[in-house]
């Protein structure tokens, strides 16, 4: 391993290592460890300009990073604590050991408590600070699959019935039941975080520690101590997103962040690193991002060797082992470890002579040690100017023995047989007995036990229990019709893009009295694309340190502006970790009882496509706000090609519950659809949040035809008519986003070449659509006896005459989605294929969505009614000059 002490150098004598060694024991002692370390640091860089090769390393020995000698006395009533913590242990395993007896398969997780519990339990006691009138409170990201014991505390707490426990993972029983994992819109009222699907929390944890600092530099909230705690398994680190934003968090010296590792060396199949030190890797990764890193890996019987040890052996054998070794000696006898661990050196061996081999098997990790994981916590809370990680070495399945200590099949373990429940019940000393205990009941000692009084002792003197979801926030006041009125009159024949207008609207929501300052907008740096350089002067661009440099361009009017109190968060190329800044301001409104409105513009395909799974955890986190997709629509973003071109974001947020997705065509579509979302999520609380696609193509924004708020609304509106109504050939067009625009082109096309009387629909949400499709047929279906309801689309298509032909630039599925509840057949274009580095033209050429094909589509439709000749079909395929043996862009 690269973490070796040196072996002993050529021809050098162990004396005069041992000069050297207590020369800087007299120094640390005589000048403390900051001489100390100033000595070392002169010393490597004296030898490298002499020309010695000092090979890099980011790791330091396979020790504890805090020494005795600087280790904190143990606040608490340690004895206490380990049987409020053993009946926690318990508690856990019943839920899901009962679980699993009623419904075979309903699964639970027993073994990542077991390892974590002393990482939880010494912060409940000691550090999780609870939301108070007069505090923030402690953020607590709890690892996903250890909520059985948050849950069993929350049972000794008196927080949750023994019912309710009985209920993990049957939500839907009379009473309600337990969610599986941390799922705010399960349990609004308990979790705050969802965290289950591995990596996604680290990330989400170190944006919002940075949306604290935010809050803060702007003035939104007071400066306060309170920390971002983070608790993740060692196998949740291999996902990308989990390691992925470590710099930004120290860049921005967020010392109010604090990752703790459950460092048991497994995952779910088996070992993380069978054959390395995930520990070793992991301090390595994080040291080289300069986070402070806090190793805890022996606990307290280990000192007394450490001590022994003056030649330093111990330690350089602890860096030898690989990780599935040290997964063999935890399920291993005391004489094997002797043999095995002690054994590859006479003078280690020596170290533990006068040890039973009972003790040298009882010797614990530092994981499980209170007292360690005590002294790092109180480190990383008093630590500054960096984030701090906490490497915990703990034992997967701890205290399960036979059932899966170590074992690797321990994750999946959820049953133990009846020796297995007794001797766990033994081991943690709950008062059931042989008989009572494999029945497996929850156990809580009476009210006025010492137990509970102390439990509930230290929540007070914490502020009250963890986790605790409330919204504190006050509803908006303000109507907004003044802000957004402009908007619907149209650009008087400018050229605008929907982009442009909506970066209008932002611009004018930003110096709004009410909701200014709560305007969050968000960039993956984009800003340009979309044309809002000019706020990067206005509202100023997020910086923890201001702007240390003259910018290339301060003389120019839009120059890059940072700034300590600037509004946008600009984020760089980071669509997850944009998110997790959207998630942290869109959830303020319970998180800190403040209604940031966050406006998260990217490119579309890198939204839904690329960072789907934190949309998921935002629509379970209740998030509210907007997110933008822009360069939206795979024909109307020309040039770009095939990755860049989306033709699929619609489609992929048809299954997010809570978000509402609109492709709007023109600047007061927006407008109606922002401020009524507004209204919704920040007067009346709704938890929904918001997709619309806005584009690049540029073309007059008419005014608001009339009163069609509503329909913009739910979907879709008339938004012209037919100009000769009374015309035998009759047709409904529908179009949404740019291609409305092709869509009206067709219109008159159809009207003057064809004599074909065609009213222009513009279908602003294919989703709404379809939900007020499926929840009517619902209703119907469950309701027979009742007046039946006609789903929106039916109703307002129910005197509207003709062929109907619909064209977007998303997927055919999209109206074909809705067909069913049309009065007739639905011919559907859209843009199903990879898209091409073209123009515009040809593109909609390519996917066949232009006003030629619409033309040609609503002709065949009437041909197939026989309302026209095929020899009408057959002139048009000429003279609009379609190639009929193109290529087909679904399948080339
Ligand atoms: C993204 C994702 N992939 C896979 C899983 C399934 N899964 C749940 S727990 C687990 C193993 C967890 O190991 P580790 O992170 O080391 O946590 P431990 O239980 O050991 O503390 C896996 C693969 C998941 N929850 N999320
Ligand atoms: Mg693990």
């Amino acid at each position: 391993m690269d973490n070796e002490i040196s072996t002993q150098p050529h021809g050098m004598e162990d004396v005069e290592i041992q000069e050297w060694l207590e020369s800087l024991d007299s120094v640390l002692e005589s000048s403390g460890p900051e001489v100390a370390a100033e000595i070392l640091e002169r010393l490597r860089a004296h030898a490298t300009v002499n020309g010695i090769d000092l090979p890099f390393s980011a790791n330091t020995p396979y020790a504890n990073t805090i020494p005795v000698r600087l280790q904190p006395l143990f606040p608490g009533d340690q004895e206490l604590e380990r049987r409020i913590k053993s009946l926690i242990r318990w508690n856990a395993l019943a839920m899901v050991v009962r679980a699993n007896r009623v419904e075979h398969n309903i699964g639970g997780h027993i073994s990542t408590y077991a390892s974590a519990a002393t990482l939880y339990e010494v912060g409940f006691n000691h550090f999780f600070r609870a939301r108070t009138e007069e505090f923030e409170g402690d953020t607590v990201y709890f690892q996903g699959h250890a909520s059985p014991g948050i849950y069993a505390r929350a049972f000794l707490e008196g927080r949750l019935s023994a019912q309710k426990l009985e209920n993990f993972r049957r939500e839907l029983k009379p009473g309600g039941g337990l969610s599986s994992y941390p799922h705010p819109w399960l349990m609004p009222d308990f979790w705050e975080f969802p965290t289950v699907s591995m990596g996604l929390s680290p990330l989400m944890a170190i944006y919002q520690a940075r949306f604290n600092r935010y809050l803060e530099d702007r003035g939104l909230k007071s400066a306060t101590d309170a920390k971002v705690w983070t608790f993740l398994g060692d196998g949740e680190t291999d996902e990308p997103e989990s390691l992925g934003a470590i710099t930004l968090a120290s860049r921005e010296k967020l010392d109010n962040l604090i990752f703790v590792v459950n460092c048991n060396l497994q995952r779910l199949d088996g070992p993380v690193r069978g054959n390395g030190q995930i520990i070793q890797e992991l301090e390595s990764a994080f040291r080289g991002a300069r986070w402070n890193v806090i190793k805890v890996l022996w606990g307290s019987e280990w000192d007394p060797i450490f001590e022994r040890d003056t030649e330093g052996l111990l330690v350089k054998r602890m860096g030898e082992l690989v990780d599935g070794e040290y997964q063999k000696l935890v399920v291993s006898s005391g004489a094997y470890v002797r043999e095995h661990f002690f054994g590859s050196d006479p003078r280690l061996l020596k170290l533990v002579e006068p040890m039973s081999d009972e003790s040298l098997r009882r010797l614990r990790l530092g994981g499980h040690d209170p007292r360690k994981v005590y002294a790092a916590y109180k480190a990383a809370v008093e630590h500054k100017g960096s984030p701090t990680v906490i490497l915990a070495r703990t034992i997967k399945g701890y205290g399960l023995g036979e059932a899966g200590e170590g074992k690797n099949v321990t994750h999946q373990q959820k049953k133990l047989n009846e020796d297995e429940l007794r001797e766990f019940r033994s081991r943690f000393g709950i008062p059931l007995n042989d008989e009572d205990c494999i029945e497996v009941p929850f156990y809580r000692p009476p009210e006025d036990s010492v137990e509970i009084q102390y439990l509930r002792a230290r929540r007070e003197a914490l502020g009250g229990y963890v986790p605790k979801r409330s919204v504190r926030t006050k509803p908006l006041a303000a109507d907004h019709d003044e802000l957004f009125k402009e908007f619907h009159e149209g650009s008087d024949g400018r050229e605008v893009s929907t982009t442009m207008a909506f970066v209008g609207m932002l611009r004018k929501m930003l110096k709004d009295p009410e909701i200014g300052k709560l305007v969050v907008p968000i960039v993956p740096d984009e800003a340009r694309t979309f044309g809002m350089e000019s706020l990067f002067r206005t509202a100023g661009i997020y910086s923890s340190v201001g702007q240390k440099y003259e910018p290339v361009d301060v003389n120019t009017l839009l120059y890059y502006k940072e700034a300590k109190d600037g509004q946008i968060l600009e984020e760089g190329i980071t669509e997850a970790g944009s998110m997790g800044s959207f998630i942290a301001a869109g959830s303020a409104y319970a998180t800190h009882g403040i209604n940031t409105i966050p406006f998260f513009i990217y490119y579309s395909m890198f939204g839904f496509q690329r960072i789907a799974d934190f949309i998921w955890a935002a629509a379970d986190m209740r998030t509210r706000g907007f997110m933008l997709g822009g360069t939206a629509g795979r024909t109307t973003l020309s040039g770009e090609g095939l990755q860049h071109q989306d033709g699929n974001s619609h489609v992929l947020a048809l299954p997010v519950p809570n978000n509402k997705a609109y492709d709007p065509a023109f600047a007061y579509e927006i407008a109606v659809i922002i401020q009524d979302g507004i209204r919704r999520m920040y007067k009346e609380g709704e938890n929904i949040f918001y997709y619309i696609t806005v584009m690049n193509e540029p073309y007059a924004m008419p005014p608001m035809p009339g009163d069609v708020k509503g329909g913009i609304l739910r979907g879709m509106y008339r938004f012209r008519h037919a100009t000769n109504p009374k015309s035998k050939l009759r047709a409904q067009l529908f179009g949404s986003g740019a291609i409305l625009n092709e869509v009206l082109r067709a219109q008159e096309i159809l009207e003057t070449k064809y004599s074909v009387a065609a009213d222009v629909w513009s279908v602003t949400s294919y989703k709404e659509l379809y939900n007020d499709g499926i929840e009517t047929e619902r209703w119907n279906r469950l309701h027979p006896g009742e007046k039946p309801r006609t789903p929106y689309v039916a109703k307002c298509l129910s005197d509207a005459p003709g062929v109907l032909v619909a064209a977007s630039d998303y997927l055919k599925t999209l109206p074909n989605m809705i067909s069913k509840w049309m009065p007739r057949r639905l011919a559907s274009l859209g843009t199903d294929g990879f898209g091409r580095s073209e123009g515009r033209a040809a593109l909609r050429d390519f996917f066949e969505v232009d006003s030629r094909f619409i033309t040609l589509a609503t002709l065949h439709e009437l041909f197939a009614d026989a309302k026209i000749e095929r020899s009408v079909l057959d002139k048009a395929i000429k003279d609009l000059g379609i190639n009929a043996d193109k290529p087909n862009p679904v399948t080339s």
